[in-house]
């Protein structure tokens, strides 16, 4: 069992390649479809998916896609199930597994991430449909004494009890602390918090016995406040790789970052200059959400008609982003 959880892992993150975050929930997704005139129903999720999961050719620079629970159990129009459509073209279905962030009791303005209550049973039920892999994703907020180390400890807690759950059923767990970019603060506040944030990760994997050769750390990149000045993007890239080579062990079998609300170039641009500056203890790569999907979606417009068009940018984005694994830095950016 541990062997097959690493070797998934490892194409998880195999050189080129990187994973797709389609796992907006109904309620988020059903956001991003409206905002854009779409209307939001269980269909126009399921063709909205379609449009990206049956993309040809995406096979070369994504390695895996993590969906929703809704989209797990739909199908493409010829019926196909989306985990079958995925694994028959050589992509890692994988399945969001937390049920959100919800308010930590005794702890203003801090969330708790929840799943953990018949967990066993889910992974149970979503191997059983193709699942290869999960996520599981805590928040940090920075601001004035945020996060608490209640905070922090109630998550990393979380986060090792859904990772040895996971590893227990089979499946690869995405470890995800995010370090929310929400704020006026200074890049080196978020190098602490995210320096301190992952200590107590590690710190709890390892007391849950958890083989961090068979999992992906899914973490935020070091960046000033969304309403602080911004810095260079070779100054972040070097402190987020510091940073996490401070904290992460070697053994980790790989690291695929979050996006978190960065333009499409530029997180593109963060994970090329990393990847120049290596060789790094692990391979570096993405698991973008937003800086993947918004300007596909913003193509697609809920039309038939602007399907081609649509994948044809997704192609794009996913081919920069593999490049960007490579070390090779855009040229726009
Ligand atoms: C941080 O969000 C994850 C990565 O996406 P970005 O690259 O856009 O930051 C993403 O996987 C996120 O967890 C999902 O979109 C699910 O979000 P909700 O809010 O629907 O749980």
């Amino acid at each position: 069992m541990p062997t097959d959880i690493r070797t998934t892992a490892a194409t998880m993150v195999r050189s080129g390649a990187g994973i797709l975050a389609a796992d907006e929930s109904i309620a988020t997704c059903s956001q991003r479809l409206t905002a854009l005139g779409i209307e939001a129903t269980e269909e126009s999720r399921r063709r909205w998916r379609e449009v990206l999961l049956g993309t040809p050719g995406l096979e070369e620079h994504v390695s895996g896609v993590i969906l929703f629970d809704e989209t797990f159990r739909q199908a493409d129009g010829d019926g196909t199930p989306f985990p079958q459509l995925l694994a028959t073209r050589g992509i890692l279905p994988g399945i969001k597994v937390d049920t959100g962030a919800k308010p930590l009791a005794g702890a203003e303005d801090e969330t708790i991430t929840e799943g953990l209550d018949g967990l066993r049973d889910r992974i149970g039920a979503y191997v059983d449909l193709g699942a290869r892999f999960a996520k599981w994703r805590a928040v940090f907020r920075i601001g004035s004494g945020l996060p608490s180390g209640n905070a922090v400890h109630a998550n990393a807690h979380s986060l090792a009890r859904y990772a040895a759950l996971c590893q227990e059923g089979g499946l690869v767990p995405i470890v995800e602390p995010e370090v929310l970019m929400a704020g006026d603060h200074v890049m080196q506040r978020c190098a602490e918090v995210t320096s301190g944030v992952l200590a107590a990760v590690f710190e709890e994997l390892f007391r849950a016995s958890v083989d961090l050769r068979g999992i992906v750390l899914k973490p935020s990149m070091v960046l000033p406040g969304s309403g602080a000045a911004p810095v260079s993007p070779q100054t972040v890239a070097s402190r987020t790789v510091e940073c996490l080579r401070d904290t992460v062990p070697a053994s980790v079998a790989g690291i695929a970052f979050l996006s978190g609300g960065q333009g499409a170039a530029l997180a593109t641009t963060h994970l090329g200059l990393m990847n120049a500056d290596g060789p790094h203890p692990w391979p570096l790569t993405f698991s973008y959400g937003r800086a993947i999907q918004d300007d596909v979606l913003k193509t697609w417009l809920g039309s038939d008609d602007n399907v081609d068009r649509a994948r044809s940018i997704l192609l794009d984005r996913v081919r920069d982003n593999g490049q960007a694994t490579l070390g090779r830095v855009p040229d726009a950016a």
